[in-house]
């Protein structure tokens, strides 16, 4: 029986950076979560007859979102929704299982790195039929649908068993329960050389992964354990759990410390990783040595062709502008194309899918490859373990080499939470009105070269973006970047990305925090943060 209810919009489902993301109350307000997946729904023309792909990362309402979305699809017209076991998907995952099935598109239930339980966060993102997240043009189209809808079709039918693989009926609809594992286990034999990394790991190479308490876990016990051969016990933290062990899901020297300590003590791992809450990011350490999100992706830029997914070379790299100019460099060498984007994700669907590049990333611990359309965190790190198991070398030297060769990109990113949304919002308008004034100003030792505010503009589709963060250059090739996060669901938070480049001869092996010290006095005093946020010091450094 298919139910039409009568609702009023709801003014604040802007999907932002990366989907809808609110606190778990918000999404527990009567047709708050049905009015947005309605609105998708909405706004999506090739639904009716369709096939959709379902799951999430396992946070708290993870199964009771699913089964709203069951039954909304059904009430729909979705022809068939492929639905990970227990409602459990990676974002990855998800976006290989669209692209396989010939779906038009696919719901992910997940705030990522931000908390998860009953006083923490949730999210709904939408990937379109290419397995990427929703462009612009698509997130738009959902907005404006949420600010008329006046109803959300619903089939009043008992929940489904999400705990039993195969097919199932709702109504019209067959719901097809999928092992969450086996498709992108099998993409990743395709990519990598599996038996060359389980030689490496059988010669004694120990490694850790810490899944955070989310969804990666199973993904990773099946591929590093069962498929590589570590020890059992090589990932830890392996059982999704709705709170996240209580936990941020963020791969980041905060949120990941216990794996930073292990990694810089006398019993570390060669090799030691960790992902976010949804799969899609990466954090990799070495032993005694952490990679740098934004080196890594220089370093898996290097070295890709050593993989067999990648033998051929690389077609071009992207990165977001805020990410470091690190891979620039390995692009320039290998007389590859280099694309900076926004920060997010979506805009690397484009390059992708017209076979400008093969691989992109962020600053954020994100990387990915043109194998699916999002970022993918084990995919890094069974990229990285290819690429150390024919090289043969510790992390440390891998990246040693890099510096020696390419020079190094001291980086940070200093990040204010939980800022009062008017300040944050007039910090970034004062600085947009005192940009044209800033070239030829000093700061300390440093002199401004010039500065000014992103637009992107797609090489693809003609669309521009603007106002995707504001940028100050100074003379030697430094820069701070300001923008405001696009994920949060309390206040504002303040990104504040510094960036240094040291020349192969220089000294390479500095504290970045003293590195880039003159450079971080410079970003406060050019934007007055402590001023206006009333904050002395950032509240996470990665
Ligand atoms: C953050 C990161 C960005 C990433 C986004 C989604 O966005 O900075 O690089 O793409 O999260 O990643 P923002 O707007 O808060 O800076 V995920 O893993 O949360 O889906
Ligand atoms: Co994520």
């Amino acid at each position: 029986m298919i139910h039409s209810v009568s609702i009023r919009p709801f003014p604040d489902q802007k999907p932002g950076t990366s989907g809808l993301r609110k606190k778990v109350r918000v999404f527990q307000t009567p047709h708050y979560t049905e009015a947005f997946i309605q609105s998708v729904f909405d706004a999506e023309p090739g639904l009716r007859g369709a096939t959709l792909i379902l799951g999430g990362d396992g946070r708290y309402l993870n199964r009771e979102v699913i089964q709203v979305a069951l039954k909304m699809a059904a009430a729909n017209g979705v022809a068939r929704v492929r639905v990970g076991r227990g409602g459990l998907l990676s974002t990855p995952a998800a976006s290989h299982l669209i692209r396989i099935s010939g779906a038009i598109g696919g719901l992910i239930l997940s705030a990522s790195h931000n908390p998860g339980g009953p006083e923490e966060d949730f999210g709904v993102k939408y990937n379109i039929a290419n397995g990427g997240p929703a462009p612009e043009r698509v997130t738009d189209a959902i907005y404006a649908r949420t600010l008329a809808i006046d109803r959300y079709l619903i089939l009043e039918v008992p929940d489904l068993d999400l705990d039993r693989l195969g097919e199932q009926r709702l109504g019209e609809m067959v719901v097809e329960v999928v092992d969450p594992v086996a498709d992108y286990a099998a993409l990743m034999e395709t990519l990598f050389d599996f038996r060359t990394i389980r030689a490496l790991i059988a010669s004694g190479f120990s490694l850790r992964f810490d899944a955070m308490h989310a969804v990666t876990g199973p993904y990773a016990r099946e591929i590093l354990e069962r498929r590589l051969g570590a020890p059992e016990g090589s990932v830890v933290n392996a059982t999704p759990l709705p709170d996240f062990g209580g936990g941020h899901p963020d791969p980041n020297l905060v949120h990941a410390h216990a794996l930073y300590e292990h990694m810089m003590g006398p019993d570390a791992p060669d090799f030691g990783a960790a992902s976010d809450g949804d799969g899609d990011r990466n954090l990799v350490i070495g032993r005694g040595r952490f990679v740098s999100p934004s080196d890594s992706l220089a370093v898996l830029a290097a070295n890709a062709h050593l993989a067999p997914g990648y033998s051929a070379g690389l077609k071009g790299v992207a990165r977001s502008m805020p990410t470091s100019g690190a891979v620039d460099r390995v692009a320039r060498a290998l007389g590859v194309a280099c694309y900076e984007t926004p920060t997010g994700w979506k805009f690397f669907g484009n390059l992708l899918d017209a076979g400008r590049v093969t691989l992109c990333g962020e600053e954020s611990a994100g990387a990915g490859s043109d194998h699916v359309r999002e970022k993918d965190g084990l995919w890094a790190v069974l990229l990285w373990l290819n690429i150390l198991a024919v090289r043969r070398q510790p992390v440390a030297g891998v990246l040693d080499e890099h510096w020696g060769r390419y020079g190094r990109n001291y980086y940070v990113r200093h990040d204010y939470e939980s800022i009062d949304s008017a300040a944050a919002d007039s910090l970034v308008e004062a600085l947009r009105t005192l940009l044209p004034q800033l070239p030829g100003k000093r700061f300390g030792p440093l002199q401004v070269e010039a500065a000014d505010e992103f637009a992107y503009h797609d090489a693809t589709d003609g669309s521009v973006s603007e106002r995707q963060g504001l940028r100050v250059m100074f003379e030697g090739g430094s820069r701070v970047v300001y923008r405001l996060s696009g994920t949060g669901t309390s206040g504002a938070t303040l990104r504040v990305y510094i960036e240094r480049y040291e020349p192969p001869s220089g000294n390479l092996h500095q504290e970045p925090a003293e590195a880039l010290a003159e450079l971080a006095a410079a970003a406060d005093a050019i934007a007055g943060i402590a001023a206006w946020t009333g904050r002395n010091a950032p509240d996470v450094v990665t």
